[in-house]
């Protein structure tokens, strides 16, 4: 009795836990970002992790970055010279529009990203400066190398609408993961 009910219980924790598989594939261009689209009925533990963008030689560093949605992203200003933080719109809806503010050296402000899309980020004292963060509505995403090649571990097997992005183009592919997941895409605009 006792060893059924184990045997029971493995087979349900092999079943909830489900088989990790990876996406894999290449993008064309390099320097985009990959990532598993919303998937319906599903939520996810809020991220932890508060990575951090660097405002340094008039430049946002890094200048893309993706994160899973609800992840609060810190702005550094590491130049002698005050710099702004605004966004126009996330995932292209202005009316998630918001300036940050502006700041002198040395200080940071947070700002929790709880809406997903592509956020075009600005500074309104230096209109060269542009940069982009990615809000992934999964915690499944890669940002691919400067070649395009990318891999994104640890996807329990099954169906999925997987989105690469890169600046001002985008592409949506069903994939199918089973153990591995392929998907390649070539991106124009
Ligand atoms: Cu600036």
């Amino acid at each position: 009795m006792t060893r059924t009910l184990f045997i029971l219980l493995f087979i349900a924790e092999l079943v909830s836990t489900g088989v990790a598989g990876t996406i894999e594939g290449k993008v064309s261009p390099g320097d985009s970002v990959v990532y598993v689209d919303a998937i319906p009925g599903k939520s996810f533990p809020a991220p932890t992790q508060k990575p951090l963008i660097d405002q340094k030689n008039l430049t946002f560093r890094p200048r893309l970055l993706v994160v899973e949605v609800g992840t609060t992203v810190e702005f550094q200003n590491d130049d002698s010279v005050q710099h702004n933080v605004f966004w126009p719109s996330v995932g292209g809806n202005r009316k998630l529009a918001h300036n940050l503010g502006t700041w002198p050296q040395g200080e940071k402000r947070p700002f929790k990203f709880d809406q997903p899309g592509a956020v075009p980020l600005l500074c309104n004292v230096h209109p060269e400066m542009s940069g982009y963060i990615i809000v992934s509505p999964t915690p499944y995403f890669a940002q691919t190398d400067a070649s395009g090649n990318y891999k994104i571990d640890n996807v329990p097997d099954g169906k999925y609408t997987v989105v690469a992005w890169h600046e001002g183009m985008k592409q949506t592919k069903p994939v199918e993961v089973a153990g591995t997941g392929k998907a390649d895409f070539a991106l124009s605009k």
